[in-house]
């Protein structure tokens, strides 16, 4: 096939545009994204910041390397068809219809791939669903549009949780933090007030659904201190996008220091007027 100049250089282009966008996600790739919060360019999950997203991260590129092996052997046995049983190449095909070893194989070995990918799948499932014994209970609850958690360990105090509209991280900056001691297990319930909210924060490897009239629970065990933010994910009215999660981890010391300021500022729980919300929301 010819071309022309102009349609070489638009080619061109379209190469250095596509490089450029590739090498863009390659560096985010490589630099492994900020902990606890999404980063500009990520095309991989967030770093991990519990036991279960260890695994999670684990498992995600041991999927990857077995989809990458199968579609490149597909693609090269593709490509030797094209090539070596074209009718220019190959006028007078063969009339084979069955080979038993081949059909053995190609039955088998799919078989097997699928058991060694179930494998570590059970056991995430199980990691996941099987919650240990936990250190610390706390409840959040999804509201439109907001969320309440409430500490039944440490006093059964309440507050709650809204977005702060010009602090950054924009759109998941709260006022008032989930906090939660490092190193611990914590395990989390949470329900709907009004509907189906979703509990989700990446770094833990946690979603889960708020459901009205249902408790769910899953945990995590935050390894390292820090600030980790998560979102509402299920749809749930017209400020879904404006109900982040935001945790803050602590050491034992920060935690029971936290927690004794908290009983006093949550004694009475006065963030809960519509103005708030409103404001909040904007
Ligand atoms: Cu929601």
């Amino acid at each position: 096939m010819k071309m022309s100049n102009g349609q070489m250089g638009r080619r061109v282009l379209g190469f250095a545009v596509a490089a450029t966008v590739l090498a863009a996600a390659g560096a985010a790739f490589a630099a492994g994204g900020t902990l606890g919060q999404p980063s500009p360019w990520e095309v991989t999950l967030q770093p991990s910041g519990s036991p279960v997203m260890d695994n999670i991260t684990w498992f995600h590129n041991f999927l990857l390397w077995i989809i990458t092996a199968i579609t490149v052997f597909v693609a090269i046995l593709l490509a030797i068809v094209a090539v070596k049983f074209n009718a220019r190449a190959n006028p007078v095909p063969s009339k084979t219809t069955h080979n038993t070893l081949i059909e053995v194989v190609w039955t088998i070995v799919p078989v097997l791939i699928l058991v060694g990918i179930a494998v570590p799948s059970f056991r995430l499932l199980f990691q996941q669903l099987d919650i240990p014994k936990a250190d610390l209970t706390i409840k959040a609850t999804g509201k439109q549009w907001y969320w309440t958690y409430s500490y039944p360990d440490n006093g059964k105090f309440e507050f709650d949780s809204l977005l702060v509209a010009d602090k950054q991280p924009r759109l998941l900056a709260v006022d008032n933090e989930v906090v939660v001691p490092v190193n611990k297990v914590i395990r989390v319930q949470t329900t709907g007030a009004d509907v189906i909210h979703s509990f989700a924060v990446p770094a833990f490897g946690i979603k889960i659904d708020s459901v009205p009239g249902r408790l769910n629970e899953t945990w995590f065990k935050a390894t390292k201190e820090g600030m980790y933010y998560g979102q509402c994910s299920e749809l749930c009215g017209k400020d879904h996008a404006y109900m982040p999660i935001a945790i803050r981890v602590v050491n034992d010391q920060e935690f029971t220091t936290w927690v004794e300021a908290a009983k006093k500022k949550y004694a009475t729980n006065p963030a809960n007027s519509y103005a708030s919300i409103g404001a909040a929301a904007q």
